[in-house]
């Protein structure tokens, strides 16, 4: 969501490379980008202003350090006053003041309050280890209630089968009671929505929090919305006062400007950000981390503990010695694509590698990755253990029984079978490199500005990457189509 944001930063840092040093004179042009790429992306005009003078002050009063590039302190500077603005740092939720201890989850109508409240039951069970039960308190839309209750069954998490006819406040009191009965440690409220900030949806939810006293209140806003959202949370703020935001629909094209405006103008702390309609797709909100993915830094705190829930560290390190010996099979690959998949969208992962998101752009779109990871998998589906194993024994005949199996024609079997060795010489080339201390710069292979182990230099065999556009996709020989 934060491509544009990200192009018209790096067209702006461009300015200051290879300057001696920070002067007011040659960041003059650097801040008009920057002003006009926060605007564009929807960022509050106030907060726009006082972000910029804050920049040009700690730009112009730092000391030009030696042997640093004034772009690169430069960088550093919009690093910090961006994580400022969003926060700093993440701020977790303190669920141990009481037990059980309510959260009370409100916003404007098919925001995604009902969807985070199955998101954070799963996070607060997964990650907190908490014994969570959830209160569908939604008697505006009777279908809600039906709505929380499959997210509930499909979790595996208790829920209060709540008496539409009554009031929320009576719901409430109701389940909170059941609720301590069952020894429950937190517990969920999601709210009716309604298509403005009306009275009679404050007077329920002011209802609903006296009775509680002190809950965790917390906003659901939409990101895409942009600068509307944030005046929604504003009003929120003023009749019931909140203790957090989350930002949803992330995923979605939103440009930005409620994720960089909403604490500075609400003064409260975003918590949560959600990145899709599935129960896993929500990360906590670490202002230092997305700053770093707004600037192409990369996020590797997120990407660490990503891979660290999903990949099974015996397996992974059994690859990488199958890898370096050349003797990755298909099996291997398919076992590391269901890996790749727990982790969330490629498009997402590889922007979390330091420089990445640059050399995305640069080789325009990833293709349909996803779509083409898939079809790999029904071919592979298609193969006996045996074939798996040892891609050596896959003759025309065994190649046309797959082709049949799994609805492909020979020839894409041929060439998923040539990229997979492709790809194989690949990662060994890459794991030897790794061994011998030399880290490569992935954003600069991809970019085809550095080779690719064991492909040759970038113009040579391969094809120079195009300018935007669909055409064939980082991978070496484009291998994702
Ligand atoms: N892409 C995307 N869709 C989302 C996200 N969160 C929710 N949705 C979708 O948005 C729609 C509305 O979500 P709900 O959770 O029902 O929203 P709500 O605020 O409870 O709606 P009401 O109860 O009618 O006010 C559903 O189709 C969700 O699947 C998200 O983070 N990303
Ligand atoms: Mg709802």
């Amino acid at each position: 969501m934060f491509d544009n944001l990200s192009e018209k930063f790096s067209d702006a840092f461009k300015n200051l490379r290879g300057k001696g040093a920070i002067t007011e004179e040659n960041i003059e042009e650097t801040l008009k980008i920057v002003r006009t790429a926060l605007l564009e992306a929807d960022v509050n005009f106030k907060v726009v202003k006082m972000f910029l003078a804050s920049v040009k002050e700690k730009a112009l009063g730092e000391k030009v350090l030696r042997g640093v590039d004034p772009g690169e302190q430069f960088i550093k500077i919009v690093h910090d006053e961006l994580a400022s603005m969003m926060g700093n740092a993440h701020i977790e939720l303190d669920l141990d003041k009481k037990t059980p201890y309510p959260v009370l989850i409100c916003g404007l109508n098919g925001v995604g309050k009902t969807t985070f409240t199955g998101k954070l039951a799963l996070y607060l069970r997964g990650k907190k280890k908490k014994n969570v039960y959830l209160i569908p308190a939604d008697n505006f839309r009777p279908a809600a209630k039906d709505q929380l209750i499959i997210h509930a069954k499909n979790l595996g998490v208790d829920y209060f089968d709540s008496d539409l006819s009554m009031s929320p406040v009576e719901i409430v009191k109701a389940g909170m009671e059941q609720a301590k009965e069952l020894g429950k440690d937190v517990v969920l409220i999601d709210t009716a929505g309604r298509l403005q900030v009306d009275d009679a949806l404050m007077a329920d939810l002011v209802d609903v929090k006296n009775y509680l006293k002190d809950p965790e209140v917390l906003l659901v806003a939409d990101a895409m919305t942009g600068q509307e959202s944030v005046n929604v949370a504003k009003t929120f703020h003023e009749k019931i006062e909140l203790t957090g935001i989350v930002l949803s629909k992330m995923d979605s094209d939103a440009r930005g400007g409620a994720a960089l405006s909403m604490r500075f103008v609400t003064q409260v702390p975003i918590r949560f950000f959600s990145t899709g309609e599935k129960m896993k797709d929500l990360e906590p909100f670490h202002p230092d981390r997305l700053a770093k993915r707004i600037l192409d830094m990369g996020d590797v705190l997120t990407l660490v503990e990503k891979a660290e829930e999903a990949i099974d560290e015996k397996e992974a390190e059994e690859m990488m010695k199958k890898m370096e010996k050349n003797q990755f099979s298909i099996d291997d690959f398919m076992k590391q694509m269901n890996m790749m998949n727990k982790l969330g969208s490629m498009k997402g992962l590889l922007k979390m590698i330091p420089g990445m998101g640059g050399a995305l752009r640069e080789v325009g779109d990833l293709g349909d990755a996803e779509g083409e990871m898939k079809k790999m998998k029904v071919m592979i589906s298609s193969m006996t253990k045996e074939e798996r194993n040892n891609h050596k024994i896959l003759n025309d005949s065994r190649r046309e029984r797959i082709a049949k199996g799994s609805g492909r024609s020979k020839k894409d079997v041929d060439e998923f079978i040539t990229k997979f060795l492709q790809m194989r010489k690949m990662m060994s080339g890459m794991m030897g490199m790794m061994k011998g201390g030399n880290m490569p710069d992935l954003g600069a292979m991809m970019s085809g500005q550095a080779p690719m182990p064991g492909m040759g230099a970038p113009g040579q065999k391969r094809r120079k990457p195009k300018k935007k556009g669909k055409g064939k996709g980082p991978f070496g020989g484009g291998f994702f189509k």
